[in-house]
């Protein structure tokens, strides 16, 4: 079982050598950069959301996992998180040897209890034990003195590891865990730290692989999880898809993906509602010093369609995306016009001082001239002229109709005809950026971006900024 860990792992950091050269994907700020976290699972109590999160103490270069305890965050408003430290460690579960993987905490009779995958030290490699507090940060005890699940479970998954526990409304708890495509569920006992009847192997959840989170909403069950297939990411890579069902234990409908791979090869849900809000909780190697064995947990707000489907989330920024240019942005304080703008789409959004995540962030509107080919132009009026100097443009792509273009210019009016402003520089047409153009300052009321797309294809503007 081992080697075939360390053959994947070893194939994961092949593929994330080539991916490197590749760039990483815009990441969103962590939680923090104290310490590298992964595996996040997220509990709401009263007007706290407490995040239970491994923790990676791989060396920079590190080729595996150093996991030996779990850290306890709090926040009040989901922005600012306090690190209650190691509250859960391997020398609290005596019969664990190694690998603090991704646990979960569910609540249930004033107790907390949490469900962790290790190295039991038995029979094959991971099990999964049970610590049981008295507060969601504990202290924290072995609730159970040995596994709850190990290799001798009939019909454990292939790895026993990332336990998601659910309570339904009728007090009944269910736990899920699994990898190696093999997901499994059972009911627990009123006590948690036994199984009430057999191992199931719940059907229709595609392209299973590992991390699976369960909750419901709206009477409906959802079950999201990270899958590996070529569908969703790249060789070594893990989106996050979804199923839904109307009963825990499925049969389950596969409905899509609801994170894009992150840049960690390792990817893993935690999906909740706090405040009102929805958020998705998971990990990237996004941090200073990051990598696959260097996590960092960080969430992004989740949205919903009207149909109960789970739009995909947005990965934040954070600084990972580009950040625009100082200076004072004379776009604010200007009347967009254009050639074209579809009816769908905003042309206000260019300059509403939005700072999107990445090309595909349509989350305040964007320009759009689908389906428009050829060259199209923006345009800025102010009612006095304004210095202007240089333009930062963050180009849409939606990977569909409106892709990044061919070339742009920048022109402006002077007087009695647009011209090309003077020495200008590259007019670049990188995604996920702000592609800053400079050229000799101009005095105009009139500043025009003329965009020419790439054939076969529309152009789309998220924000222009004039400076
Ligand atoms: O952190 C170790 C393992 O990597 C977890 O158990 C999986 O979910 C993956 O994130």
């Amino acid at each position: 079982m081992r080697r075939r860990w360390t053959t994947a792992l070893a194939m994961i950091f092949a593929f994330t050598l080539v991916l490197a050269l590749a760039g990483p994907a815009p990441a969103a700020s962590p939680i923090t950069t104290s310490i590298y976290t992964a595996d996040p699972a997220a509990l709401v109590v009263g007007d706290t959301m407490y995040l239970y999160t491994g923790h990676d103490e791989a060396a920079p270069g590190g080729t595996n996992f150093v996991m030996r305890d779990w850290h306890v965050f709090s926040s009040t408003d989901a922005t600012t998180w306090t690190d209650h430290g190691a509250r859960l460690s391997l020398s609290n579960l005596p019969w664990a040897g190694a690998d603090a993987w991704a646990g979960e905490v569910e609540p249930r009779g004033g107790k907390y209890y949490w469900y962790v995958p290790v190295n039991g030290n038995g029979a094959g490699w991971m099990d999964i034990g049970v610590a049981v507090g008295d507060s969601p940060l504990g202290p924290f005890t072995d609730a159970k003195g040995g596994p709850l699940i190990s290799d001798s479970t009939p019909n454990s998954s292939p790895l026993n590891i990332d336990p998601t526990v659910f309570t339904d409304d009728d007090g009944q708890a269910y736990i899920y865990w699994g990898s190696y495509y093999g997901l499994r569920a059972a009911k627990l006992k009123p006590d948690m730290i036994n199984l009430d009847g057999p191992v199931i192997t719940p059907a229709g959840v595609s392209n299973f692989w590992e991390a699976p989170w369960m909750f419901k909403r709206n009477g409906t069950y959802y079950l999201a999880y990270a899958a590996n297939d070529s569908g969703c990411s790249q060789p070594g890579y893990a989106c996050i898809r979804y199923a839904t069902a109307t009963s825990p234990l499925g049969p389950w409908t596969h409905r899509g993906v609801v994170l894009d791979q992150v840049s960690s090869t390792t990817n893993h849900p935690a999906i909740v509602e706090f405040k009102g809000q929805w958020y998705m909780v998971y990990h990237n190697a996004a941090a200073p010093g990051g990598g696959n064995f260097r996590r960092s947990v960080t969430l992004d707000k989740l949205y919903w369609n009207a149909d109960g489907t789970m739009q995909k989330v947005v990965q934040t920024s954070g600084g990972g995306g580009g950040q625009p240019p100082s200076g004072t942005n004379h776009a604010l304080t200007a009347t967009a016009s254009t050639s074209y703008v579809s009816p769908w789409e905003t042309l206000g959004a260019i300059n509403d001082g939005y700072v999107p995540a990445s090309s595909a962030d349509h989350s305040h509107g964007a320009y759009g001239n689908w389906n428009h080919q050829g060259t199209e132009w923006i345009e800025y009026r102010w009612t006095t002229a304004k210095s202007v100097g240089k333009v930062a443009t963050y180009w849409f792509d939606d990977d569909q109709g409106i892709d990044l273009p061919a070339s742009c210019k920048v022109q402006y009016w002077n007087g009695s005809a647009y011209v090309d402003v003077p020495g200008q520089s590259a007019c670049g047409v990188a995604a996920n950026t702000y592609n800053v153009t400079t050229f000799t300052p101009v005095s105009t009321t009139r500043l025009r971006l003329s965009i020419t797309s790439r054939t076969g294809y529309s152009t789309g503007v998220l924000e222009w900024m004039a400076l």
